[in-house]
């Protein structure tokens, strides 16, 4: 194993309530009387990219736009001002990184193993969330960013992932990637990457099945028959490898 590719929202961080926060608070700015419930926004996120998100929901209630601007120009607007109030959101610290999250990028740093990111989320999201949680000098742990609208395709797409790899000039069979939903998982399997998924608070019904391991958070890990996060996956992907043998 070469890499570790960790997918942002739910992975690195609690992040989707900061943003159905943010997607609301735009709404309201925009007069629209949407108001996502967390219960509206666990079947929202079935949908990855909070454009194709907005873009579900006009068309899930049969919204017509009247505006003078195209809809995809509208709809860019509402997204543009959402992540604008996300990034503020996170940039007070509001989202501390998941257990066992930093722990890990230190032992990789201290291994000298790769890391990237490819994410559905956009690129002031993920730049926002790594300052606030890991400092200024955050982003220098990762190669690759591999993130929102880099690619045509979103997750479950492999494209982000495939990006990711190409960057990395490194075949998926020296890679682990880190995710917390279907979507994610899928995305990273059909790059044919071993993929070890820590549910979160959205995705702790889907189906993981297909994942090389599944454990609550990678504090987990550390402690009963491995000294550290990063020796578990190490004998996650080993296993996961020879299996496919
Ligand atoms: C999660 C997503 C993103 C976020 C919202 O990305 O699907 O759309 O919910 O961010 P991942 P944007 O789990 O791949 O990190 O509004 O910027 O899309
Ligand atoms: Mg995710």
């Amino acid at each position: 194993m070469k890499a570790i590719i960790f997918d942002v929202d739910g992975t690195l961080a609690e992040t989707e309530e900061a943003h159905r926060e943010a997607f609301n608070g735009a709404f309201e700015k925009f007069g629209l009387d949407w108001c996502w419930s967390q219960h509206d926004y666990r079947q929202l996120l079935k949908t990855t990219g909070g454009k194709e998100r907005i873009r579900a929901h006009m068309n899930a209630i049969g919204f017509t736009h009247d505006g003078p601007q195209p809809l995809k120009d509208y709809i860019a607007e509402i997204h543009a001002h959402k992540t604008g109030l996300y990034t503020s959101i996170i940039d007070g610290g509001a989202v501390p990184l998941r257990p066992g999250v930093g722990d890990l990028m230190e032992e990789c740093r201290r291994a000298g193993l790769r890391m990237a990111i490819a994410t559905t989320t956009s690129q002031p999201n993920v730049i926002s969330l790594v300052k606030a949680t890991l400092g200024g000098h955050g982003m220098e742990l990762f190669e690759v960013l591999s993130c929102g609208d880099m690619v045509a395709k979103k997750k479950p797409a492999p494209d982000i992932y495939l990006k990711a790899l190409e960057e990395l000039d490194l075949p998926a069979q020296n890679c682990l990637a880190l995710e917390d939903s279907l979507n994610g998982l899928k995305s990273a399997l059909a790059a044919r990457i071993v993929t070890v998924v820590t549910p979160s608070i959205y995705t702790d019904d889907d189906d993981f099945t297909a994942a090389a391991l599944v454990t609550p958070t990678l504090a987990e890990l550390a402690g009963g028959a491995h000294r550290s996060i990063l020796s578990a996956l190490r004998a996650c992907h080993q296993g996961s490898v020879c299996a496919a043998r």
